[in-house]
């Protein structure tokens, strides 16, 4: 692992790409308190990180001083398993874009942000970061995994060919404010979110689990997600791959009831075996990241009563 004791001043020109999702907002939110005052900020309609020449103009125009990339085409397991074409292309294009412009534009460091689903789906436990390309994929992801998995191997390409500095941050599933509520393409914790407060309301007796309850996950709240990648920024690490997890997991079942009492909501849980399980587990090892110092702060009942609060406040 190398490290520079080249530090990105507060000054930096930081271009936060997918800065409206819910982890590029909650990159915002972390860089505006430690003081980063000069964030390079375009939303969709005024930059399409698809559009390979639009791209190059806006890199060639404000030569931003670091970049991260958490704009992403994102879903949960249904989504992932259905727009399997979208997941793939989007997701590359966007990485390819990004990174190669760039690396044009004389961008010497970058944050690409991934996902746990790289790894191969039958990993040993807890995921270190050794274990990528070791086995065949997770088959509901490999669209969207496949696209990560390149976008990994674009940073260490481009550091060692051209030298840049580009580092991979692979997040385990996450949640928190500015998710997606939308219940035919959300992950597990948003939707289980709606289904309790929509049960609660309508006075139902049961609430409907997809698959059987037992895979197990391990969720991070976006925050320290956020707080992750500033720390990765702010300590000159200049390659490599590192996850980001809290280093715990639990049964879609405990999560179920979890949810279940922070929203209020007393049912039965019923499983819908019509719809797939996913990996069985995917725990990542977080060690490598821990031994630089950083941990996740925020359990994860206290995170869903956060994200239950943002929920109520709109974000649906
Ligand atoms: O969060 P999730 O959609 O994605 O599903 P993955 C996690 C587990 O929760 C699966 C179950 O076993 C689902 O069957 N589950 C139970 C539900 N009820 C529900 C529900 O109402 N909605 C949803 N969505 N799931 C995704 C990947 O995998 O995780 C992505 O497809 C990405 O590529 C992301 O890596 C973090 O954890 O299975």
């Amino acid at each position: 692992m190398t490290t520079t004791s080249e530090a990105v001043t507060r000054a930096a020109r930081i271009f936060v790409a997918g800065h409206r999702g819910m982890v590029g907002s909650a990159i915002v939110r972390r860089l505006r308190r430690g003081g980063y005052g000069n964030l390079l900020l375009r939303g969709r309609d005024e930059l399409d990180l698809t559009d390979q020449a639009a791209v190059e103009r806006f890199f060639a125009t404000e030569r931003p001083d670091y970049v991260f990339i958490a704009a992403a085409k994102v879903g949960g397991i249904q989504a992932n398993n259905t727009l399997r074409a979208e997941f793939l292309y989007q997701n590359l294009m966007i990485e390819s874009n990004v990174i190669h412009a760039a690396w044009r534009a004389g961008v010497e460091r970058l944050l690409f942000l991934g996902s746990s689903c790289i790894y191969p789906r039958d990993c040993p436990q807890p995921i270190r970061e050794e274990y990528l390309l070791t086995g065949p994929l997770e088959p509901t992801n490999e669209p969207y995994a496949i696209a990560k998995i390149a976008g990994i191997k674009l940073c260490e390409s481009y550091n060692r060919q051209y030298g840049t500095r580009y580092v991979s941050a692979m997040p385990t599933n996450l949640y928190g404010p500015n998710d997606n509520y939308d219940l035919a393409s959300s992950h597990v914790l948003p939707a289980l979110i709606r289904k309790a407060h929509e049960a609660k309301a309508r006075g139902d007796s049961e609430l409907v689990v997809w698959g059987s309850g037992r895979p197990l996950r391990e969720f991070l709240y976006v925050d320290d997600m956020a707080d992750a990648c500033v720390f990765l920024m702010e300590s000159g690490i200049s390659e490599g791959l590192f996850n980001v997890g809290t280093g715990s997991d639990v049964s879609i079942r405990e999560l179920a009831q979890t949810v279940m009492d922070v929203v209020g909501f007393q049912g039965r849980i019923v499983f819908d075996a019509s719809k797939p399980d996913g990996t069985p587990r995917k725990l990542l090892d977080v060690g490598r990241l821990g031994e630089l110092g950083w941990r996740a702060a925020t359990g994860l009942r206290e995170g869903i009563a956060l994200a239950y609060r943002d929920f109520l406040n709109g974000s649906r």
